[in-house]
């Protein structure tokens, strides 16, 4: 029985040495110390010796007994630490892998475009005004020196509500109405959807954006319109980019000139875009016509003006080189993440 005993023992502390995890070591528990266990076994077969031998052998199987179940005992808790670190590198984080970068959205370049011409403009003391697009025929042609049966308002370019209401042609009807509701000095520039209804083809759209400006006050000269269309280019298209202007006839200016800027692709050298000249029309500008300061109800007399508009595909389509209109109004993800 003592062999037996110390057989038990070692076979037991052998098979301890070699578990590696929590389950097989229950396994061996109950192998050994449960109900059907081998030295529970032995515990049993104690009824068959004698007073004498009965106590000494309780001693010694009591104690193997106890020496296994603090082996066991050390054993589960070097398992548990071994496995709760098997656990941490398993679930373990590396915080440092780069991920898949998500695109967020960005700004179209037209309101790119935009921000910046309202940024030169404000920067210039300049306030931003805004104004219906569905307007009257008064605001849109009449007060601008269109009387009725001028070509301009023909049917052709004009998108009629009804005989007087029209979807703008320009933005001049957003600094007509300032005019008529506000004494100079004025300085304002009046961005917006505008309406023609022209065929869209690869320069033209029926509805397209644009610029304007107004500047009333006293002693106003083509000077100040030169100075302040210059700053305007070297702001938006860089330095060395400057203007030129060319004689030219609207109704609402008097004189009236189209005005070129210093090609911003070949910098005046000559280029595909500007077609050899090294220079590119983007605006139409004068000194406002005394009779549209005067249906507006400002004394000529007292005060003059300058105007000045612009298309803003135009001037967005030249700033970042984009071959064509169409780009900027299909939305095409490959082209807008372009602009960041
Ligand atoms: C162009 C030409 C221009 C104006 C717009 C204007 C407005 C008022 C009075 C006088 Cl209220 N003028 N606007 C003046 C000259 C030219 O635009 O080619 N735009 C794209």
């Amino acid at each position: 029985m003592e062999n037996q005993l110390r057989q038990i023992r070692e076979k037991a502390l052998e098979s301890l040495a070699a578990i590696e995890d929590s389950q097989a070591l229950e396994q061996l528990r109950v192998q050994i110390l449960g109900k059907k266990g081998e030295l529970t076994g032995i515990l049993r077969g104690m009824g068959k010796l004698s007073a004498e031998e009965r106590p000494r052998m309780g001693q010694l199987v009591n104690s193997v007994r106890s020496e296994i179940e603090t082996a066991l005992e050390e054993k589960l808790c070097e398992i548990r630490e071994i496995e709760k670190a098997r656990r941490l590198a398993d679930e373990a984080i590396d915080i440092t892998f780069p991920v898949e970068e998500r695109h967020a959205g960005s700004l179209h370049p037209m309101n790119l475009a935009l921000d910046r011409l309202m940024e030169i403009f404000v920067g210039m003391g300049y306030e931003v005004v805004e104004g219906p697009e569905v307007e009257y025929d008064h605001y849109n042609f009449e007060l601008l020196n269109l009387p009725k049966n001028h070509p301009a308002r023909d049917a052709q370019d004009t998108f009629y509500v009804d005989d007087n209401i029209v979807l703008r042609t320009h933005t001049s009807p957003v600094q007509a109405r300032i005019m008529t509701t506000r004494k100079p000095p004025i300085r304002i520039v009046c961005p917006g959807r505008v309406y023609r209804s022209d065929e869209a083809d690869a320069t033209h759209s029926p509805v397209f954006h644009q610029m304007e400006g107004l500047v009333i006050d006293e002693g106003i000269t083509m000077g100040d319109l030169k100075g302040t269309l210059d700053a305007f280019a070297r702001q938006f298209y860089g330095e060395g980019v400057t203007t030129r202007f060319r004689p030219s006839f609207f109704p609402f200016t008097e004189p009236s000139a189209e005005v070129d800027l210093t090609c911003a692709n070949c910098h005046g050298e000559g280029c595909r875009m500007c077609k050899g000249t090294g220079w590119i029309e983007v605006l139409g500008a004068g000194m406002v016509n005394p009779k549209v300061l005067e249906m507006c109800g400002i004394d000529s007399k007292k005060y003059t003006g300058f105007a000045f508009g612009m298309g803003l595909e135009r001037l967005a389509l030249i700033k970042y080189n984009i071959p064509n209109l169409r780009l900027l109004y299909e939305n095409d993800l490959r082209f807008l993440t372009q602009f960041r």
